[in-house]
């Protein structure tokens, strides 16, 4: 990661950088699904993406629309999809040229381009070597760790969000049978502001839409979310609103460019350079400043309101249905437009104009993701745009409702098959019932208890069922010296990434299969199982030769562990489920609701849809009713020189897989340890293009650095600021984190800037 490897910065205006999608991105993905895969493979693979019979494109949680294209996938899919198909390895002989120490001196984008892991290996305690071993010695050798603890607290069980439904399922039981509900997520830095607020208000702690409601809906708003890169194949759904004249409203600190400019990759015109404006209104909040300016909407409805009584709001539904409105109304009655400006950053013309829109849409969807929830106020944040939905009754209905966009394609899925550190007694009492044991009843670590328990000493034993923990999470420094406090680690992965290098005493990497690869097992050919951002659980199978003969799929790794730790006493038939994963699903039918006859609806084309009472507003909340809620407007208090700054992703990476130092839709190209910054911020701290500065971030008295980061004018509010995740992670505080969720506030982090070498200002 030195300075001479680093290549020059180049920024292009963003009217240069074309539209989204169109010949770009057709050319940018064929270029990267023949270099890793070969031509042929790629083909072969590409038409497999999310088709009936093939897999599920890793890549997001998007629905599939039910009359399919023949290339239903995406730039980023294939990126994501070569990257797991690529043909390079990493085997023993790799890993007997390469110490430990001298691979961690390699960037995160060489690590993860080195290829698939091909055989378990372990790093022994005192060794800088990883060396082969059996899996048989690999379970063992984790098995005796794991039992030899004083309790099974100690150890940790963390998942991303790509695990299959049925390896999910195992891995809770296996976890819970061990004795613990140390089940953190990547969810936990995700979406769980979500969840948590959601359930809250309406009930249930997921979206309530199908892509059916996105042909009716006739105003669509997207709240802190990039689909042009993050969820491309929504620009899509989006397009086609558009086109038949529904409004789309972005609410976001940046102009993204698939919004403004987007032409479908597969539409010939496109290609030609015709494009499709997608949003068309953009109201630019300041970083965290949504509450603000959805009490400033609110406001405004009820204001229309009083001037057509009964016209704008929907008093019956408010009535019948709700709670709480008469204390939503008085807050914002109290609020003064001075303070929503200040706090909004939106002036209140604009956000006039777009709750006239509000106010006239007979069906309205808001969709948000990360801009909403990674925020220290992300709970309230999607209470208050639930709020809004309320007031006109746009939740349960036809063309209206929430839908926050998921991350990880299987995320949603996972959290449903019981991935979760706080599990209802009713998800424990049917699964205690019916594999006939006690589950336990304490509440487990989520991802930031995870690392405070590994850097107090009270964990000892990290096991992670995919991601990169070291790199994902906040407080990069924290968290790594945390890891290397453990006795064991564990990951369970298909590329090299630099959770192998930062390691507690010992370490162990299991290889396994990836979405794209055939998974045979003693009872045949097995599919699995993923349930999208809309709910819709469907088949995925992969139709590749393996990477290599040593491969274990997730489930049988999860079951070969869980016989080793509990030994011949579990009476629990795990050699059964890895052979066929039917018995595991006939299990998921008998203990998770909605899912009745899983292996005979699943195998039905386009898969079935959980049941959720809030699309028939039969809302499951403690009165029956969905609620108001009074959410306080915070202030951002920042001293003089300081910024609120958040951290995203580039169009060139999937979470901490980087592809490259470019991102194309920002016109940002060569390096990706840049801050973007307005003009006049950069003009009163003397900055110009590129210059090199120190970001230092301020909490709670402690202070974090990053050196040489490079400076962007960009287009972003004045008092805020953008880097890339993951390269500023090491500025979030551990402690700093949504209310009510726990969620890391990646997107609200006070820093303050000097010239590198310079002293820190403010
Ligand atoms: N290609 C690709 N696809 C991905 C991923 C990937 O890394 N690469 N990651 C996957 C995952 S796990 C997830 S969770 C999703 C993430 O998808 P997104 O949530 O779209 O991803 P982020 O880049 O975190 O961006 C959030 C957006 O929120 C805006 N934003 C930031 N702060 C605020 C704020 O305070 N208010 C408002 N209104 N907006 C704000 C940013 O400008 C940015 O446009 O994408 C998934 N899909
Ligand atoms: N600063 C900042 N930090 C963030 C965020 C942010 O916006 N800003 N976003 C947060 C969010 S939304 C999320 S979801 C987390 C993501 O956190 P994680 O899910 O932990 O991280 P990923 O980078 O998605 O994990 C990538 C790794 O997963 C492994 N992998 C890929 N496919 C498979 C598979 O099929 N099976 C297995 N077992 N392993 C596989 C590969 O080895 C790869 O290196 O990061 C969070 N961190
Ligand atoms: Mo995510």
């Amino acid at each position: 990661m030195g300075d001479s490897r680093r290549k020059p910065l180049r920024v292009e205006p963003a009217s240069e950088t074309g539209a989204a999608g169109g010949l770009g991105a057709v050319v940018s993905s064929l270029r990267f699904g023949a270099g890793g895969m070969g031509p042929v493979r790629s083909l072969r693979t590409l038409s497999q993406i999310n088709q009936e019979g093939g897999f599920d494109c890793p890549g997001c949680a998007w629905p599939d629309p039910e009359s399919r294209s023949a290339a239903e996938f995406c730039e980023n899919g294939v990126k994501h999809v070569s990257h797991e198909a690529t043909r390079r390895r990493v085997d023993p002989a790799f890993f007997a040229r390469h110490a430990v120490p001298a691979l961690l001196e390699q960037a995160d984008q060489w690590l993860e381009a080195q290829g698939r892991i091909s055989q378990p290996v372990i790093k022994r305690a005192g060794s800088d070597h990883y060396q082969a071993l059996s899996w048989e010695e690999a379970f063992a050798r984790i098995a005796r760790v794991l039992n030899g603890l004083d309790s099974p607290d100690q150890a940790i069980f963390y998942t991303s969000g790509r695990t299959s439904n049925e390896a999910a399922f195992l891995y809770q039981l296996f976890v819970r049978s061990f004795g613990t509900n140390n089940l953190p997520d990547c969810s936990n830095m995700c979406h769980e502001s979500s969840s948590t607020g959601l359930s809250r208000v309406i009930g249930v702690g997921k979206g309530t839409v199908s892509l059916a409601d996105f042909d009716r809906a006739d105003l669509i708003l997207l709240l802190g979310q990039n689909p042009g890169s993050n969820h491309p194949r929504m620009l899509t759904t989006l397009q086609a609103a558009v086109r038949r004249g529904c409004r789309v409203v972005s609410i976001n600190p940046l102009k993204e460019l698939g919004l403004v400019r987007f032409a479908h990759p597969k539409d010939p015109l496109a290609v030609l350079g015709r494009s499709t404006s997608i949003a068309d209104r953009f109201l630019q909040v300041r970083v965290g400043g949504d509450l603000a300016l959805l009490k400033g909407l609110m406001k405004e409805v009820l204001q229309l309101e009083a001037r057509r009584p009964g016209k704008v709001l929907d008093w019956d539904f408010i009535r019948e249905k709700t709670e709480g409105f008469a204390d939503l109304q008085a807050q914002l009655e109290a609020l003064s437009w001075e303070e929503i400006e200040s706090q909004s950053g939106v002036c209140r013309a604009e956000i006039r104009e777009v709750a006239e829109l509000y106010a006239r849409a007979e069906s309205v969807i808001a969709c948000w993701a990360m801009g909403l929830t990674q925020h220290r106020f992300g709970v309230a944040n999607v209470q208050d745009v639930v709020n809004l939905l309320l007031l006109r009754g746009q939740i349960g209905r036809p063309g209206a409702g929430v839908c926050p966009v998921r991350g990880h394609s299987n995320v949603q899925g996972d959290r449903t098959m019981g991935i979760w550190e706080r599990p209802t007694p009713a998800f424990l009492d049917r699964l205690g019932r019916e594999f006939d044991f006690e589950p336990p009843t304490e509440h487990g670590l989520d991802t930031v208890g995870a690392i405070e328990a590994m850097r107090d000493g009270r964990a000892r034993v990290f096991f992670s069922l995919g991601g990169n923990f070291a790199v994902a999470t906040p407080d990069t420094a924290t968290t790594q010296e945390a890891l290397r406090r453990c006795e064991l680690t564990v990951q369970v992965s298909t590329v090299l990434n630099r959770s192998h290098l930062v390691t507690g005493a010992e370490a162990i990497i299991l290889p396994c299969l990836g979405r794209t690869e055939r998974d045979d097992q003693e009872g045949g050919r097995q599919f699995v199982t993923v349930e999208n951002s809309m709910s819709v659980v469907h088949r995925s199978t992969g139709h590749l030769p393996p990477a290599s003969e040593h491969l274990k799929s997730e489930p049988a790794i999860v079951a070969g562990l869980a016989r080793a730790v509990l030994g011949e006493s579990s009476r629990i038939p795990w050699e059964g489920f890895a052979k066929d994963y039917d018995r595991i699903r006939d299990r998921i039918a008998r203990v998770i609701p909605g899912f009745d006859d899983m292996n005979e609806r699943v195998r039905r084309d386009g898969g079935f849809v959980l049941p959720s009472g809030a699309r028939s507003r039969d809302f499951e909340t403690e009165t029956g009713r969905a609620r108001f809620t009074v959410n306080p407007l915070p202030r951002i208090e920042l001293e003089p020189g300081q910024l609120l700054m958040m951290t995203i992703r580039s169009h060139d990476q999937f979470n901490t897989t980087i592809y490259s130092q470019d991102d194309r839709y920002r016109g940002i190209h060569g390096d990706r340890r840049v801050v973007l910054l307005h003009s006049d911020e950069m003009e009163e701290r003397g900055l110009t293009d590129g210059s090199a500065v120190d970001l230092t971030s301020h909490f709670e008295g402690q202070t974090r650095t990053v050196r040489g980061f490079r400076v962007v004018r960009y287009e972003i509010p004045c008092g805020c600021a953008a880097t890339y995740f993951p390269e500023a992670n090491v500025l979030v505080p551990v402690e700093s984190f949504a209310e009510g969720s726990r969620t890391p506030a990646f997107k609200s982090v006070v820093i303050s800037i000097a010239p590198s070498g310079g002293a820190s200002a403010s």
